[in-house]
């Protein structure tokens, strides 16, 4: 029992570092105070640049990855053994979304999550991926492929022959997903929801 409170414990500190906030600060700049606000990736890349973006992306998938990938060889092999990591990548995607480091504040979880997805199931984030790329394709709206990607991930760890307790953790993440992108539904509604080319304030 403490190996797997250690262990959440860890994969939460792991995931709460914001990558994102930090390239920023890097270049005197905080990601929160422009474009939408977020910390991750879409809007590192839209307030930053190309290149800050796709290491924000790197760092924030390596920090849901590797906490699982880490849990997974520490962990005792058991009958709860998968929902034991499963629970760490969801305290990786918790501490991502909300961060101590961020007074509880944080970023969507999208790129955490397709890290602790990429351990549990490489098939279903192929997948997830290609539905990702078609709808930020046909909408221009990240936040749109993000929805759609998240919502479908936890059907495809079943259809792909996952465990109850990976599909649990995923629907879980899934609908955490969908909560923290309430201001890009609402303004996807308005119809006043950016490109992911658009740069600056919104
Ligand atoms: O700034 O509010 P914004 O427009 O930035 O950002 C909305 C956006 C926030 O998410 C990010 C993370 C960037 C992710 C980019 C590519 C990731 C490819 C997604 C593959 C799908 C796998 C999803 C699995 C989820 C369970 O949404």
């Amino acid at each position: 029992l403490i190996t797997l409170i250690a262990a959440l414990l860890l994969s939460y500190l792991t995931g709460a570092i914001p990558f994102g906030l930090l390239f920023g600060r890097m270049v005197g700049k905080d990601v929160r105070d422009e474009g939408s606000g977020n910390i991750g990736a879409t809007n590192v890349n839209r307030v930053l640049g190309k290149k800050l973006g796709i290491l924000t992306l790197l760092c924030d998938v390596a920090k849901g990855f590797f906490p699982v990938f880490v849990a997974s060889i520490l962990l005792p092999m058991g009958d709860n053994w998968e929902l034991f990591v499963g629970l760490c990548g969801l305290a990786a995607v918790l501490g991502h979304m909300f961060s101590i480091y961020l007074g509880f504040k944080g970023g969507k979880g999208v790129a955490t999550a397709l890290g602790v997805f990429l351990f549990f199931s490489p098939w279903a984030i192929c997948i997830a991926l290609i539905i990702f790329i078609a709808v930020v394709g046909v909408s221009g709206f990240v936040s749109a492929g993000s929805l759609a990607a998240a919502g479908m991930i936890p059907f495809l760890i079943l259809m792909l022959g996952g465990s109850f307790s990976t599909f649990f953790c995923a629907a879980v993440i899934a609908v955490l997903i969908w909560i923290k992108h309430s201001s890009n539904i609402a303004r996807l509604r308005r119809g006043e929801e950016k490109s992911w080319k658009t740069k600056g304030a919104q």
